[in-house]
């Protein structure tokens, strides 16, 4: 008899690994400067090890595994013992201050939480007042409770049979009401997106990939690592962007992947050179828009036309540049700058106006995207994600943009209130809320203006209730205690009045006009 079929994205990848599993798989340096190599082998019974610990918990079926943890080569093991044990990952900024993360506990009541040893006087008291009874410590350096508990565990793990539809991971993205929901993305999603991807960007098994992103978002997480260890490549780690460290690495490696920022900040290095990126095959850039200047700079400093992509956390990758001739748009080949090139194979992508109609070729309105990476909802919030499809089960990006002629896409906006800095979301809504509770303020309005290095950052606009006096370094400083850090406004006014239209509501468009030369 057959055996039943594994859906599992950690069997997929398991399957990918080269034969010969005592070939390096990743390089990195520990803290202190020391280098360290990690095997196909090394990363099979570690990721077991942790697989089993999770295993021996008992844990009901779909439990969630929330993890805030600085990057290392073991939070990557312990996000792939968690496919491999079948439970959801959850991932979280390290940047998330105590009231951020009481809310997302609070929410996913995970059964499991793993922070930093340095955090887990206050997570652990948010994780056990939520109902969580484990609470894992995991540090930079291999330390921690859960590799000292995972050491007591088999080296050998069995993956657990996962269907298409079961969950593997929830990704928080803030919404345009200020509370974050919880992108639910199965194993089908990521399994089929990323076998899509590897085979559109020509992957090859000898290819080395520059892992310098963060692993809590869907870039560094899924786009990069899922593409390594599913073309059963090898990856150069960096814990930090670093971009001298970067551009070190370039001559050993392949692949980079990167938000805008970090081709900014890589231009900015002398080292950045013709010579020293020619072993390269592929740039790739994504989570923000990459201005045309970034892209011209880089093509003619390197040598190298950078492929743009998009996506979202609840579509992973949804359009990209080709990296070779697409049949599929006339054999055309051309990577153009400005544009986020064509939907990918199978994923649905249309144009249409306010009233849902479809528009036609060079028309500018809201993207609706479907297909079988297009997530299952979000978590506990049938409504919201009722809201976010159409009737005939589109899913509303909240983009705007216009497909050309040729089949190109173009982003030239967002219709949800959202400010990307340096590829990190931030909703408007949500700071403000908290900007509203201070002392003093009446209301306030945060707006994105344009920066030289993070691409867009948030300006505060507060103005004071009757006979209050406000300091604007006070409500940054304020802000500073409960909010992320790439989330404080880069500067902050208090004013007498916002602009407002005719019904009442505040003209965002005046203010980052007024604004817009800032930072320029
Ligand atoms: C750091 N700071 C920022 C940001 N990052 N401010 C605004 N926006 C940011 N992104 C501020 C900190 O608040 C701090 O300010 C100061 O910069 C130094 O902080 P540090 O952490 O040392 O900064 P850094 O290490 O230089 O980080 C910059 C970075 C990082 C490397 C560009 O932001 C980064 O890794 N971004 C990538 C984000 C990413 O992976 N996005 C993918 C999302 P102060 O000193 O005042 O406190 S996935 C996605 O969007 C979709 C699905 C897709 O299509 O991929
Ligand atoms: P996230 O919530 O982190 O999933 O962010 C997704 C959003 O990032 C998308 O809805 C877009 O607004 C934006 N985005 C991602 N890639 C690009 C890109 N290449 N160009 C412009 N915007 C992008």
């Amino acid at each position: 008899m057959n055996a039943p079929r594994n859906d599992s994205l950690f069997a997929a990848l398991r399957a990918a690994f080269p034969a010969d599993l005592d070939a390096t798989a990743i390089e990195t340096t520990a803290p202190d400067g020391t280098p360290l190599y990690y095997t196909w082998r090394d990363i099979d019974r570690a990721s077991s090890r942790i697989a089993n610990l999770l295993a021996s918990l008992g844990l009901p079926g779909g439990s969630r595994v929330a993890v805030q943890v600085e990057k290392s080569v073991e939070a990557l093991l312990l996000y792939l013992a968690t496919l491999r044990a079948g439970y959801v990952f959850l991932p979280l900024n390290t940047a998330y201050q105590s009231a951020e993360i009481e809310y997302f506990i609070g929410n996913a009541e995970p059964a499991v939480v793993v922070c930093t040893p340095g955090n887990f006087g206050w997570v652990s008291k948010i994780a056990f007042t939520a109902g969580t009874r484990h609470v894992f410590t995991l540090g930079e350096n291999r330390n921690g409770s859960l590799l000292e508990r995972a050491a007591h565990h088999a080296d050998t793990h069995e993956a657990a049979r996962k269907g298409a539809d079961d969950l593997a991971a929830i990704l928080y993205t803030s919404g345009t009401t200020g509370r974050s929901k919880g992108a639910m993305l199965t194993h089908g999603n990521l399994l089929s997106n990323a076998v899509m991807l590897n085979e559109y960007w020509g992957w090859r098994r000898d290819d080395v990939l520059i892992h310098a992103l963060p692993i809590f978002h869907v870039h560094g997480l899924f786009v990069a690592i899922h593409a390594a260890l599913l073309g059963g490549s090898k990856m150069l780690w960096l814990a930090k962007f670093d971009p001298r460290a970067v551009i070190a690495a370039l001559p050993r490696a392949t692949v980079f992947m990167g938000v805008p920022t970090l081709y900014v900040r890589m231009l900015g290095e002398g080292a950045l050179t013709r010579e020293a990126a020619s072993h390269m095959r592929l740039f790739i850039s994504g989570s923000a828009p990459l201005l045309i200047e970034t892209f011209r700079d880089w093509q003619e400093r390197t040598g190298h036309t950078i492929l743009e992509r998009y996506g979202m956390s609840e579509t992973i990758m949804l359009t990209s540049n080709p990296y070779a001739a697409d049949a599929r748009h006339g054999g055309q080949d051309e990577r153009r700058g400005g544009t986020v090139g064509f939907p990918l194979p199978g994923v649905g992508l249309r144009v249409v106006g306010d009233d849902g109609q479809a528009l036609a070729v060079g028309e500018t309105g809201n993207i609706q995207v479907r297909g079988a990476n297009v997530f299952k909802g979000y978590w506990r919030m049938p409504e919201k994600t009722a809201e976010e499809f159409t009737p005939d089960g589109w899913f509303k990006t909240g983009d705007v943009g216009v497909v050309d002629e040729r089949g190109y896409v173009r982003i030239v906006g967002r219709s949800k209130d959202l400010i990307i800095s340096g590829g990190y979301n931030v909703y408007p809504a949500e700071v403000e809320g908290y900007i509203n509770e201070l002392p003093g303020v009446a209301e306030s309005a945060l707006v994105g203006v344009p920066h030289p290095d993070f691409g867009e950052v948030g300006v505060a606009v507060v103005i004071a209730k009757p006979g209050a006096v406000l300091q604007p370094e006070a409500i940054v400083a304020a802000l500073k205690a409960r909010l992320a850090n790439f989330k404080i406004p880069k500067q902050c006014y208090v004013v007498p009045e916002l602009p407002r239209n005719t019904m009442g509501k505040v003209q965002k468009n005046l203010l980052r006009e007024q604004y817009k030369g800032l930072f320029a």
